[in-house]
């Protein structure tokens, strides 16, 4: 963690969430090998993850493998899943010594044991830490999670412990991922695309959007400080008419 503490913009976001795009297209730019922009896209994660504990972001979620991710080359799957072990055995370490609690979303049942196991360990050694949530969320999809709380849903309701009419916005949002965390607030998409790729559909209703061409790799803590500035400036109307929205105090 660097010593210089970053000026802190105001409001901040409680919760980040970043679809890390171009790894691809940036090893292909800089005419790597197969699979070396994935290995760039790892390890430009580490000051982005410094600079979100340093200012005080409660949660950052990263979009690391989609559920449609699976329908990539095989030896790109195979790859991107050795890498995650690979990172997760090489963050763990990190995140005992910054105090950063590490958690995964996603349909698990798709992976290996071994990650599986590799996981659910990571989650327990640092389910006590409070300094920020580290979220990486791997054969995720938002219509999966949707799907998924409403399969819960339904099952309560097979088993009398909830009836029809008790299901309404509140109660899915307990049964989605991350339903014990904050809303996501800002999310961030790299790599030049403007989709939201099935990424927190639910959790990132009200979120604000930010997109930039910058590839994956690329992309620094002075690119995210200054979109983290501009969320504090933006207008928030929440569905609201600009009338009904008090202009942030300058
Ligand atoms: C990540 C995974 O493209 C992905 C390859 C693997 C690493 N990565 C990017 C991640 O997002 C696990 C942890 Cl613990 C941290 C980051």
């Amino acid at each position: 963690m660097s010593t210089s503490a970053p000026l802190i913009p105001s409001p901040l976001p409680h919760h980040i969430a970043i679809i890390m795009d171009g790894n691809n297209r940036y090893g292909k730019a800089q005419g790597l090998g197969p699979g070396a922009g994935h290995i760039a896209g790892k390890d430009a994660l580490d000051p982005i993850v410094e600079y979100c504990r340093e200012v005080g972001i409660e949660v950052l979620t990263v979009f690391a493998f989609s559920s449609e991710n699976w329908q990539r080359p095989p030896a790109e799957v195979a790859l991107l899943m050795q890498l995650l072990a690979l990172t997760i055995n090489e963050q763990l370490p990190r995140m005992q010594k910054y105090e950063i609690q590490l958690r995964f979303i996603g349909d698990r049942s798709l992976l290996s044991e071994e990650l599986r196991v590799l996981m659910a360990d990571a989650e327990a050694q640092t389910a006590h830490h409070t300094a920020m949530t580290l979220v990486i969320a791997i054969s995720y999809g938002g219509q999966w999670d949707i799907a998924h709380a409403a399969q819960q849903l339904a099952q309560q309701v097979l088993d009398g412990q909830l009836t029809v009419a008790d299901i309404n916005k509140e109660k899915l949002s307990e049964y989605v991922q991350l339903a014990d965390a904050p809303a996501v607030d800002m999310l961030i998409r790299t790599g030049g695309d403007y989709r939201l790729s099935n990424f927190l559909l639910w959790q990132s209703a009200y979120a604000e959007l930010f997109f930039t061409d910058t590839l994956w790799p690329q992309f620094s803590v002075a690119e995210l400080a200054t979109m983290v500035t501009e969320f504090g400036q933006r207008q928030r109307r929440f569905g609201k008419a600009s009338e009904q929205v008090e202009m942030p105090s300058v």
